[in-house]
């Protein structure tokens, strides 16, 4: 079966369909004509043989739904308030039942663009899937951030760097000539989730990409993906001057380089029209940046940006910076390094941060960056693919975990100054606003590897169109999309998922423990030293445990990364007996007889956050075999295999960890907790 490919556009069959909503498929009408509106002809089309297994017919006489450009429709039949639609901008929506009485009762769909009743009609197509009517008031939907991306972290020999489900869906080889259905399907998914752009390349970049050789196959894919509203960008590698270049040096104040890079936006901007810029990890793990020369972030962000700039193209500039060098902690480096930089960045420059200070790990307190630069558009990057929570083998439902970060209140300009508010531009007023997901996409036949890791890309894109959305309905959404709508399924299931990242935070990482993953790759625990060059690659830098205890000491007595922070988290973190526990070992070292909230001592309670990871991940394998016959065989047989390697290898979490641990807490296992094998 072809099911887990279809992802959350499954359009099956809907039990009792209103005579209404089956009257306006055969009885559709789309005014105008273009690519983008064949499509959405095309997914009606799609839909109501799936949904009512009848064909779709266009209807100009006496049409039931009619999907039109504000500026194509009838507004003597339908009065609009044009301000209204005008707010909606260039993505936004507006869908609303109207009966002007005798026969002309309509679902009419306007937007100001194609674009906007692509999305609308995704929408629609939802709504219907869920069995829900369109309410009375109508929709009307704009997405809160302008440049909604996924980062692939693909490199042109198709390998992906932290991919777990196959090899890259870039086929560079056959590009341009052969423009595989999967290209289609990709931004068919993306666009019906709202995700309007496609960095292609690894941020550890390969300056290949922008030689013409490449630049043709790039064209290829931004022509596919044109008609969905998603924008190619590329990652661009710093010394690409001196490698395709034939310069001498990439600094960024060298004129002959500036000169190059400006002539190199020129050319990608012949291949494509509408490029939508580049991405840049610079100075980092390695890559090439401004600091080989003695500049600046800004120096390198700026040249780039005037190079793109004629063209309305974007730089997005990383912050993850960091050094083994840098004597200090890893947590407050790319601070340090950037917020000196506030207001010096071009306008169209915006910086690219990772929701936390050290590396995606399953729960990390905010990035302090957030809040912290008001002069400058900052944007969040997201980790959908599962580099520290198991890979493509362990469900991890990530909304929840997106969510706790947008919400947390930074307040940098007083209470109410959440992360979110920095992401849609509001706490500063910035117009130029993004968010990054690195992508989970690989070959793998169901896209992700896990069943469930599908939900993670869809949680995303939800996210990015709207940061206030909430796990909750993210997750219904897409279970009933994607499976089914029968309530004894989607409401277990629901509380599965939404359980499923503190259960993984329970057996990998409790209590604010981080980076104690094995070395490199990352998979399994390895809270001991292996051995390696650099201390910031161990996991002993992080977890810090002695017999006196364990946690990073990062309050005044430690390497107050906590200073980075508003006055008011550095008051509620830096007392022991205040900060949220789940933050506890992350900001402070802490003796393994502390008693924390419950009256247990520190090492009973992480003991048991083990166990409750390992038992939860067992019941989730009780609750999916209870789901057996209530969705295919071949996803619940799929998905069930994945999760009992899960549950046993929460197991493998728990005994690594308390064994290691053991070692200096010195203390037997509370009871309840299971010894190791
Ligand atoms: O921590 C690291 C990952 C690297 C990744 C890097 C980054 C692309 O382990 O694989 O490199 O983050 O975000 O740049």
């Amino acid at each position: 079966s072809n099911d887990g490919y279809k992802l959350w556009l499954q359009y099956h069959t809907i039990e009792n369909p209103s005579d209404w909503q089956k009257e306006s498929f055969e009885h559709f009408k789309i005014n105008g004509s273009s690519s983008t509106l064949d499509i959405i002809g095309d997914e009606i089309q799609k839909a109501s043989l799936g949904f009512f297994q009848k064909v779709a017919n266009q209807d100009t006489n006496n049409p039931k739904l009619i999907i039109s450009k504000f500026s194509d429709l009838d507004q003597q039949k339908f009065p609009l308030d044009a301000n209204k639609i005008t707010s909606l901008g260039s993505e936004g929506f507006f869908i609303q039942d109207f009966d002007a009485g005798n026969q002309n009762k309509a679902t009419i769909m306007v937007a100001n663009t194609d674009i906007g009743l692509l999305y609308g009609t995704y929408h629609l197509l939802q709504k219907i899937q869920k069995n829900e009517a369109i309410p009375a008031e109508g929709i009307f939907q704009s997405p809160k951030t302008q440049h909604r991306l996924l980062n692939h972290w693909d490199n042109l020999d198709r390998t992906v760097e932290r991919g777990y489900s196959g090899f890259s869906i870039w086929n560079w080889h056959r590009l341009p000539r052969h423009i595989d259905q999967q290209y289609i399907d990709y931004a068919r998914a993306n666009a019906s989730i709202g995700i309007n752009g496609t960095v292609l390349t690894n941020v550890n970049a390969n300056s290949l990409v922008l030689t013409p050789e490449y630049l043709e196959k790039v064209k290829a894919l931004a022509d596919t993906f044109r008609p969905y509203g998603i924008k190619v960008y590329l990652t661009a590698r710093f010394s690409s001057p001196i490698e395709i270049g034939g310069k001498v040096t990439a600094d960024p104040l060298d004129q002959e380089v500036q000169d190059w890079w400006k002539e190199k936006a020129k050319e990608v901007y012949k291949y494509i029209p509408d490029f939508g810029g580049f991405v840049v990890k610079a100075d980092s793990e390695g890559q090439p940046g401004p600091h080989n020369y003695g500049r600046t972030q800004t120096d390198g962000a700026n040249m780039l940006a005037d190079a793109v700039a004629p063209f309305g193209g974007i730089v997005m500039w990383r912050a993850f910076v960091y050094s083994e060098k840098t004597p200090d902690d890893r947590h407050k480096q790319a601070f340090n390094e950037f917020k000196p930089l506030d207001g010096k960045f071009r306008k169209n420059v915006i910086v690219q941060v990772k929701n936390g200070a050290i590396d995606f790990q399953p729960r990390e307190p905010f990035h302090p960056l957030f809040g912290a630069m008001p002069k400058t558009p900052l944007m969040m990057e997201f980790q959908i693919t599962q580099e520290y929570l198991g890979h493509d083998t362990h469900l991890a439902f990530l909304a929840p975990m997106y969510e706790e970060v947008l919400k947390e209140d930074t307040y940098v300009s007083g209470k109410g100054s959440e992360v979110a508010k920095t992401i849609d531009g509001s706490l500063h007023s910035h117009t130029l606003t993004a968010m990054a997901g690195v992508a989970n996409i690989g070959t793998d036949r169901n896209w992700t590897g896990h069943h469930f890791h599908q939900a993670n890309w869809f949680a995303y894109g939800r996210l990015a169109w709207d940061p206030y959305e909430k796990a909750e309905n993210i997750a219904e959404d897409w279970i009933r999309l994607t499976f089914s709508n029968d309530d004894d399924f989607v409401n277990p299931i629901k509380e599965m998922m939404l359980n499923s990242r503190e259960m993984v935070v329970n057996y990998m990482t409790p209590l604010g423990l981080h980076h104690i993953m094995a070395r490199s790759h990352h998979y399994g625990p390895g809270p001991w030293v292996t051995g390696g060059s650099r201390a910031d690659w161990t996991s002993t830098y992080y977890h810090q445990a002695s017999e006196e205890g364990i946690g990073f000491d990062r309050t005044a007595t430690g390497s107050n990364a906590l200073g980075q922070y508003a006055m008011e988290l550095q008051k509620k973190w830096g007392d022991i007996n205040s900060i949220p526990e789940e933050h506890l070992l992350w900001f402070h070292h802490v003796s393994w007889d502390h008693q924390l909230k419950n009256g247990d001592n520190l090492w009973n309670n992480l003991a048991k956050h083990y166990q409750k990871g390992v038992e939860e991940a067992r019941k989730n394998v009780k609750t999916w075999e209870s789901m057996n016959g209530k969705i295919d065989d071949e996803r619940h047989q799929h998905v069930l295999s994945f999760m009992k390697i899960q549950a046993e290898e929460a197991a493998w979490w728990r005994d690594a960890c308390l064994l290691y641990f053991g070692q200096f807490s010195k203390m037997p296992l509370p009871e309840g907790v299971e010894p190791p094998k």
